[in-house]
């Protein structure tokens, strides 16, 4: 297997500096250019501030890279043919060399490979609206569920259903967090109407559950739900109407799988006139900020 660990995170993990990971499935099918570049520098800006290694995580030509050099972002944001990676993908991206941006249960699975233990993004996958006839729920879940990572959130979008995608991280055993909050946040707002399992004050918290988690023996996730700044929130039924609306035509348009996710955020930025680009960016730099300090707790930690 082609594996390439970026210097600057060997080093890190030589010393046992606190790392970060990040996906770049948000670069590729999340987020439209120039903002995807934009704001993943920005997010690898805010956790080196932190004293924290950032290592974006992406394919080229069949070889996992752990930390990706600007170019390279550069490169997964721009190219036309860039897969988009789930577990299921690895192994055929790997054997035959392809180009691919990783999802939350991707990065989670490289990340581990050179034993990354905070991972921040914008939102995970989760169980789908209608997913009692469609059978479609994200692997993120499953993946949570055996490889162990913090994974820092703003929850799970309005897209999916929600109090079913916490039944199943239930089912599977993986805690779902508040940071600073009790509410489960829906992403582009900070209550869904749902509660988290416990709420997490300091990030010396939650750095301590991980650490009891995996002491333990119990392999898998935790969703550490960190919800939108208060003045970047969208209005509930505002946003819930646009992703009904956005819902209504990707079912006309008979859209599914794995591409339901990306034409759902760029239905939704249409509609919202970039309204909802400009949450999502704020949200994922928020998490950023959040997850450099988990990584520098549990770094201290263990
Ligand atoms: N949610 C977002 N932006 C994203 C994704 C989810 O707000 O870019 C991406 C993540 O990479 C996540 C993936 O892992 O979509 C889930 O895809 P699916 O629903 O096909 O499992
Ligand atoms: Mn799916």
């Amino acid at each position: 297997m082609k594996l390439r660990i970026n210097p600057k995170i060997k080093q890190a993990i030589e010393n046992k500096s606190p790392i970060v990971a990040l996906e770049s499935t948000i670069i590729s099918h999340g987020m439209p250019y120039p903002q995807n570049i934009e704001t993943a520098i920005k997010v690898e800006q805010i956790i080196e501030r932190y004293g924290v290694v950032p290592a974006t995580i992406g394919i080229i030509k069949g070889e996992i890279i752990i930390g990706l050099t600007e170019e390279e972002i550069n490169y997964l944001a721009l190219s036309k043919k860039v897969y988009k990676a789930s577990r299921r993908d690895l192994p055929v991206i790997i054997s035959k060399q392809l180009d691919a941006a990783t999802t939350v249960s991707a990065t989670m699975i490289c990340a581990q490979l050179a034993g990354i233990k905070v991972f921040v993004t914008g939102g995970i996958g989760g169980v789908h609206k209608g997913a009692d006839k469609t059978f479609d729920i994200s692997c993120d879940l499953t993946e949570l569920s055996m490889t162990d990572l913090a994974v820092v959130c703003a929850g799970v979008k309005s897209i999916l259903d929600i109090p079913l995608t916490l039944e199943r991280l239930e089912t599977l055993g993986v805690p779902v967090l508040g940071y600073q909050t009790k509410k489960f946040p829906a992403f582009y707002n900070s209550d869904s109407g749902c509660e988290c399992d416990y709420r997490m004050d300091t990030a010396y918290e939650v750095a301590e559950a991980m650490k009891a988690k995996w002491e333990l023996g119990l392999h898998g996730g935790i969703v550490i739900a960190n919800p939108i700044p208060k003045e970047y929130e969208l209005d509930k039924d505002y946003i819930d109407k646009i992703i009904l609306d956005a819902l209504e035509e990707a079912r006309q348009r008979d859209i599914k799988g794995k591409a339901i996710t990306p034409f759902l955020l760029d239905k939704i930025k249409e509609l919202t006139s970039n309204k909802s680009l400009e949450a999502n960016i704020e949200l994922v730099l928020n998490n950023a900020e959040v997850g450099a300090q988990i990584a520098k707790a549990y770094m201290s930690l263990i």
